[in-house]
């Protein structure tokens, strides 16, 4: 038996029992000694377990006082709110750690910075607050004939040096100068010729003409107006009037086609953006895109296929959702699609750069840029402009009117393996003018 006061009290309890018969019990002296024994064992773990009791009393306060010391509510465990950058928007409320925000930038804008940022388990953000910068669009030497190029918000605009005209300066202008005036259009037909002021000078008569008629007639007496329009329709300087030249009597005017309004000076054609003026009729759902000569409604649609689901993140751009575990050909697909509409002249004058692709951040170290499909993609070409950035060569003037369409790929790579792809589908739309 492994307690001592045990094995005392049953040998006790034993020769209870046997009293009558007992030969083998021991004497009262040692019946004594063993239950005073047994008394003192017993007073010694009544000690002890009053010792423990005691110890487990006091832990119990401590944890007590602990319990009040807490907070009423447990301490939010999130991350600080992140700005809005300027000219920009942000994805994602939550704060909790694991989640993510993401940023965008209005259209003219570019992204610099951390497009998406995540809530650390130490409740601070991975990445850099991102900052929406304005695109400089005159990067891509928009304007042709050595124009000076002027930045603005999504947009540019040139100013000409003589001799041309034109949003980008493509066309040329008349270099000579005509003194005519322009008269009113409700001039009726006879009026193409008037009689002469003629007055006799010494005996001889001279007969002169308002400007924009000429002397005509068998003596001179007749004024004939001069058709502008056929005398410089083919000089070697060009033409008179951009698009089309009208003969009035005394003078003569230009005329635009639908869609361009005539410029100050008369002879030139400016587009019409009916996207600024609300002379489209886009939808809610539509973008409007200007072009020259007209407008476009166009729609962004998210591809949906079979290995990859996409979810729309601003009206132009379409983001993978996320794949589900271990599929590789969800994990194949482009990572984002973007979708962007320019608008040409025809004609125009070619190779130049019409689009730049580049990473607003990299993972990898490096990136690939191609032309990776459309129909159209027989008239551009890829070129790198530096690490970061891809340029679409227009590499032959393309005659209008048609609208362009190809794709272009952004691929990340690290150690030459595939990070991710950025795909950006482009339409073009060329008018059927030159200006
Ligand atoms: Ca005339
Ligand atoms: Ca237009």
């Amino acid at each position: 038996m492994k307690n001592p006061g045990h094995a005392v009290l049953l040998s006790v309890f034993l020769c209870q029992i046997y009293i009558t018969s007992a030969q083998d019990c021991p004497s009262k002296q040692e019946l004594q000694n063993s239950l005073h024994q047994a008394q003192k064992l017993l007073s010694a773990q009544e000690s002890s377990y009053l010792q423990s009791l005691r110890t487990l009393k006091k832990k119990l306060s401590l944890l007590q006082d602990s319990v009040v010391q807490l907070p009423a509510k447990p301490r939010n465990l999130t991350c600080p709110a992140l700005d809005t950058p300027a000219h920009g928007r942000k994805l994602g409320k939550v704060l909790f750690p694991g989640h993510e925000a993401h940023f965008l930038c209005d259209a003219g804008y570019e992204l610099l910075g951390s497009e998406t940022r995540q809530c650390r388990d130490s409740l601070s953000w991975s990445g850099q607050q991102p900052v929406c910068r304005e695109i400089d669009e005159c990067l891509s030497s928009p304007c042709a004939n050595a124009g000076t190029c002027t930045d603005e918000v999504n947009g540019f605009s040139c100013v000409c040096p003589k001799g041309w005209a034109g949003p980008a300066c493509q066309s040329p202008t008349p270099t000579f100068l005509v003194t005519v005036m322009n008269s009113p259009a409700v001039t009726a037909a006879p009026a193409f010729t008037r009689p002469a002021r003629c007055s006799a000078v010494q005996g001889t008569t001279v007969c002169s003409c308002e400007p924009g008629f000429s002397v005509s007639g068998r003596d001179s007496s007749v004024c004939t107006d001069i058709d502008e329009c056929k005398l410089f329709h083919n000089g070697p300087a060009g033409r008179l009037c951009l698009h089309t030249c009208v003969n009035t009597a005394g003078g003569y005017r230009c005329s635009c086609p639908a869609g361009y309004n005539l410029t100050r000076d008369g002879r030139n054609c400016k587009d019409i953006d009916e996207c600024s003026s609300r002379q489209n009729d886009c939808t809610r759902e539509q973008i409007c895109v200007n072009t020259y000569g007209g407008f476009q409604c166009v729609k962004v649609e998210c591809p949906n296929t079979r290995d990859a689901t996409y979810a729309k993140t601003s009206a132009v751009r379409c983001e993978r959702n996320p794949c589900p575990a271990g599929s590789r050909s969800c994990s194949q697909a482009p990572n984002s699609v973007s979708f962007h509409y320019l608008s040409l002249v025809s004609n125009l004058s070619a190779p130049r750069v019409v689009f730049r692709m580049s990473a607003s951040r990299m993972i990898g170290d490096s990136l690939r840029f191609a032309v990776s499909g459309g129909r159209s993609r027989r008239h551009f070409s890829m070129q790198r402009l530096d690490r970061q950035t891809g340029e679409l060569l227009l590499t032959g003037p393309v005659q209008g009117p048609q609208t362009l369409e190809l794709e272009l790929e952004m691929s990340e790579l690290e150690r030459r393996e595939l990070l991710g792809r950025y795909v950006t589908k482009l339409k073009i739309f060329v008018s059927q003018y030159e200006f």
